[in-house]
């Protein structure tokens, strides 16, 4: 149930504001200290993130700030008009970095700094910032809301300031974010208001990021403004297209539709507005959408958008494997969404997708080394496929002419701790299990709880009470939708914890704590196969190989001898792990039993189709025939957590296998 809790100081992307109606909150100051994914932040905050100016100046967009401030001279760089959130995002990621602290914060601080001061010279007196336009490009400011993304840059800008604020107190940023936002309400409004544009920026981000200002200035204008470009949307005002979130207004819609990111940051904003205002609609439309989202448009690893068409969603159930686009940003912006979801409801199952896309969709868009990129995010990559050396290639890459996914790769993994926990007010609830300390609020003392874990290299999740107040207080632990067997016991005896209660995802345990109260969660994570509901077309008669919360896929390299386009499964051969410390950072590898088939040849020996052999089959065991192997050799399939494909040769790749 939704109820006020007290005002958020979360050092995160997402505070609540003082009259927020949420079911929780995020925790203050939780911290990740080892484990899988300290691994991953180190390699962001020691490579990928220290990299960022050299690769914003070398593309051009560093330059383009200094250019519209008279510093330099030259033209325009780079082709897209929202260059500029590229280095908004670097700054939010370098910001949640920052307050980290650690080694090497004092040059990072210098960096960010120095780019603050670039963004700040490049500001036009009325607080406009658009280098693009600035720079003569198009037609002039807001010509071209549909692809200008103004306000998308804006809305990066804002977070970004709001990140730098959070972190380390900086006003600089906030102020430049603070005019430009101020310029924004005074040109769009509603018909009316008297001011001169009564439209929305057909990218949606401005708006949650309005809400986040709301909530970090307290301004009221700020959350007001975020309602008003939510409530345009789906009245015509882009030419009602799906592609502009226009063609039906959010809380008549019945399922997520047009391109994913857009999509999906705009219901980040509606589930942060819904917050903010207590409106049912709102909250019912964003729990709907969502809900459809999850059920027909998600592939198996979290990512979304199954159409490289503008970027879009594609129908229910079309989820394709070599052409799923499945951008990286669009991960991101689904835990985006889904985390306000969790907030405002309390529901496991926003954390359940979280997680999943977490380390599946979202964490294959980095190489393992922090070094190189994935745009798009198939689930099978053919044999013989050619790459084009574009954007939306199978290949990893250093940077991106389009280079939204990196700066948004960093910024989510430098706040990932954010994401981790939150506070009813009467306890603590962690909703993803890595090493770290977590404080929650038990009415209005605090409970600390440490975990120590390998997760998900093994389901052995350590609990420690670090701080306890006597009054009871629940800690409540988020068993995973795809965990059939847990246990919870007590560290010392082993006895089973009495009193804990599970249901809809969570196990909850109230209880007078001590601190050094000390428990084992045992969450089960051997393999499994996976199979699809039977309308995904594209994955009819295979199977996935899971194991906890990791997706894994074959990869050529691991498969000497052939391609991977005839390899199939054998789902009767029980499937077996391997440690392997050795390969690429320190993995489980699942192995299965397969087949290489051969072919069935057809009757031209060149015509890739053939009569279907059973539709004449008129005895039983023609019929039995269907269900035997296709020949071919029996082999060893190797596979490998889907985060870690691409970051050895390149070669072909499969999610789904075929059964025999
Ligand atoms: O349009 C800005 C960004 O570029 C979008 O969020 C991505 O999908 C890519 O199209
Ligand atoms: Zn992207």
């Amino acid at each position: 149930m939704s109820r006020t809790l007290s005002a958020s100081t979360a050092t995160g992307p997402v505070r609540l504001g003082p009259q927020a109606r949420a079911a929780l909150r995020p925790t203050a100051a939780p911290t990740v200290t080892a484990g899988f994914w300290t691994d991953r932040r180190s390699t962001n905050a020691g490579v990928s993130i220290p990299q960022g100016p050299e690769l914003l100046e070398s593309a051009g967009n560093l330059h383009n700030l200094r250019l519209v401030a008279g510093k330099e001279d030259g033209a325009f760089e780079g082709h897209y008009p929202f260059v500029d959130s590229d280095v908004y995002k670097w700054l939010e990621a370098a910001s949640w970095q920052l307050a980290q602290g650690g080694a090497g914060s004092g040059e990072l601080a210098a960096e960010v700094e120095r780019i603050i001061g670039l963004v700040a010279d490049a500001q036009e007196e009325d607080g406009y910032l658009n280098t693009w336009f600035q720079a003569g490009k198009g037609e002039g400011r807001y010509s071209d809301l549909r692809w200008g993304h103004e306000l998308y840059c804006a809305g990066h800008l804002i977070q970004a300031a709001v990140a730098h604020h959070r972190a380390t107190g900086g006003e600089q940023l906030l102020t430049v974010a603070r005019r430009f936002a101020d310029h924004i309400d005074t040109v769009f409004g509603p018909e009316g208001s008297g001011r001169p544009i009564d439209s929305f920026d057909a990218h949606p981000e401005v708006e949650t990021a309005l809400v986040e200002l709301y909530r970090e200035t307290g301004e009221q204008r700020y959350l007001d403004l975020a309602g008003y470009f939510v409530d345009r949307h789906g009245h015509g005002l882009q030419g009602g297209e799906p592609y502009c979130q226009d063609r039906v207004p959010l809380r008549e819609a019945d399922t997520v539709e047009g391109h994913a990111v857009r999509q999906l940051y705009l219901l980040a904003a509606a589930a942060d507005l819904a917050t903010e205002t207590g409106e049912e609609a709102l909250a019912t439309a964003s729990e709907r959408l969502w809900h459809a989202m999850a059920t027909t448009k998600t592939h198996l690893t979290g990512g979304v958008g199954a159409h490289h068409d503008k970027e879009d969603f594609g129908d229910p159930y079309e989820l394709p494997n070599e052409r799923a686009y499945c951008e990286t940003c669009a991960a991101i912006a689904s835990i985006q969404f889904s985390w306000r979801l969790a907030l405002l409801t309390g529901r496991a199952r926003y954390s359940d997708l979280i997680e999943r896309t977490l380390f599946n969709g979202f964490l294959a868009g980095v190489s393992l080394d922090g070094e190189t990129w994935l745009y798009v995010n198939p689930l099978q990559v053919r044999d013989g496929y050619v790459d084009d050396g574009g954007d939306q290639s199978s290949r990893r890459t250093r940077w991106f002419r389009c280079a939204c996914c990196p700066p948004n790769v960093m910024r989510l993994l430098a706040s990932l701790e954010h994401y981790l926990s939150s506070t009813d007010g009467h306890g603590l609830q962690l909703h993803q299990y890595a090493s770290g300390r977590f404080t929650g609020d038990a009415d209005g003392a605090s409970a600390v709880v440490s975990v120590n874990t390998e997760y998900p290299r093994d389901g052995l999740i350590r609990l420690t009470v670090e701080e306890s107040p006597e009054q009871p207080w629940t800690l409540s632990l988020r068993i995973p939708e795809w965990c059939d067997s847990w246990t919870l016991r007590h560290a010392d005896t082993g006895a089973p914890v009495a009193g804990a209660a599970a249901g809809e995802g969570w196990l909850r345990v109230e209880r007078t704590w001590a601190a050094g109260d000390e428990l084992v969660l045992e969450l089960d994570l051997a393999p499994r196969l996976v199979v699809a509901d039977p309308r995904v077309d594209a994955v009819r008669g295979c199977a996935a190989i899971e194991r906890g919360p990791l997706v894994y896929c074959l990869e050529q390299v691991d498969h000497p001898g052939g391609g991977l386009d005839d390899v199939s499964i054998d789902p009767a051969v029980p499937l077996t792990l391997k440690d392997r410390p050795d390969l690429l950072g320190g993995v489980v590898t699942v192995l299965a039993g397969g087949h290489r088939r051969t072919p069935a040849p057809t009757a031209s020996g060149w015509w890739p189709y053939r009569a279907r052999p059973e539709a004449s089959a008129t005895s039983t065991s023609d019929h039995t025939s269907e269900h035997t192997p296709d020949g071919g050799t029996a082999i060893e399939l190797t596979a490998i957590p889907y985060y870690a494909w691409a970051n050895r040769s390149s070669g072909a790749m499969r999610v789904w296998l075929p059964t025999d």
